[in-house]
């Protein structure tokens, strides 16, 4: 028994190592280890063997049937890599050439823009606020003192969020970036010096100066004193930072209901010489609204309108990057090409 076992052995390692196929292992394998197999049958005869021979052989048979097991592993292991190889081969892949070169991505126009300007606010001392995009018609509207009827809200072309049973009511996707000014001046008080850029949504008709989805950066100061002046040396700074001297801008009164006085402050276009489809033939692009902050603002923030005054303003991003870059249309920001994207990688 012990020298058929030893055979068998021998013979049953040489047949799943001759196997070329992971069918034809598995047939060998069966064949020595299955119910009917060699190794099992062999091992019926051990009830025959006298009592003190049986241990041995039976310490045999384990010694063969593990090192069938391990064989048929390796084997098993060793077709398979084979396999893949070859798959690999007849794909015509081959994994000794180097790869494409990698395309580095950059920043985007208008968070380039954005890096700018709240370095140099910073270096003036202001503090880079945030705020919710989904935010209270309260803030967007009411606190700024655009109440529910008032004909202002029809310039903001608003999208509602859709109240859900148990949800705050009065949501909507925010217009501009100026509720910020509210929780920044509930939250810290005056005096106080902020940017706060961000998204913004309309729903509006588009064109080549008008997105549903662009970007704003609004700018309040409010401390004794605060006038003007002040505010126009804050625009001032703010054009000469992104464009140096050579933007022609002016300045005329503008109405938004939470600034007294108000303003906007257009830059001449870059894309004509004499009226064009981007400024709509009138020759300028409207970039800011500002003004000083309306009483009634500071009041309904716990702000003292006797003490403090303040300046606000409100730079639209996305037009400054138009006219810094030479993007004529401002669709183009969050259109998603790559062939538009990938002029700006660095
Ligand atoms: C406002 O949004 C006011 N909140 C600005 C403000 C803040 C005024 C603080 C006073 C004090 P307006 O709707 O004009 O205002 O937008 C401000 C700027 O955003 C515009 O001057 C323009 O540069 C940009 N802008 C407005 N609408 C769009 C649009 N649809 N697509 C791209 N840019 C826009």
């Amino acid at each position: 028994m012990k020298d058929r076992l030893e055979e068998l052995r021998t013979e049953g390692l040489q047949a799943l190592g001759a196997a070329s196929s992971l069918s034809s292992l598995k047939a060998s394998e069966v064949q020595l280890l299955g119910k009917k197999g060699a190794l099992t049958t062999l091992l019926k005869g051990v009830g025959a063997l006298p009592p003190e021979e049986r241990p041995l052989i039976g310490q045999l048979a384990n010694q063969v049937k593990k090192a069938f097991a391990e064989k048929v592993a390796s084997v098993s292991t060793a077709l398979k890599e084979a396999q893949i190889a070859a798959e690999l081969d007849s794909a015509g892949f081959d994994s000794t050439l180097p790869s494409a070169p990698l395309t580095l991505g950059g920043a985007h126009p208008v968070q380039v823009i954005t890096r700018e300007l709240e370095d140099l606010f910073l270096s003036m001392g202001f503090r880079v606020a945030d705020g919710p995009e989904v935010e209270l018609e309260a803030n967007n509207f009411d606190a700024l003192n655009i109440p529910a009827d008032h004909p202002a809200r029809e310039s903001h072309d608003t999208i509602w969020v859709q109240e859900a049973a148990g949800e705050t009511p009065g949501l909507c996707m925010r217009t501009h970036t100026s509720p910020v000014q509210i929780r920044t001046l509930r939250e810290a008080g005056a005096p106080l010096r902020v940017i706060a850029p961000g998204r913004v949504f309309r729903q509006e008709t588009q064109d080549a100066t008008h997105d549903h989805t662009f970007h704003q950066m609004e700018g309040l100061v409010v401390d004794r004193g605060v006038g003007v002046p002040q505010m126009l040396h804050a625009m001032n700074a703010m054009i000469e930072g992104v464009f140096g001297k050579h933007l022609k801008t002016r300045i005329r009164p503008g109405y938004f209901p939470f600034v007294e006085p108000g303003f906007e402050l257009d830059a001449q276009c870059p894309f004509c010489e004499a009226g064009c489809s981007v400024c709509k033939g009138s020759r300028w692009i409207e970039l800011i609204g500002c003004g000083l902050v309306h009483p009634k603002v500071l009041k309904k923030s716990g702000v003292d309108p006797d003490i403090y005054s303040g300046f606000a303003f409100g730079v639209g991003l996305s037009r400054l990057a138009m006219l810094r870059y030479g993007i004529r249309d401002v669709r183009w920001m969050l259109g998603g090409s790559i062939s538009f994207l990938s002029q700006f990688s660095e």
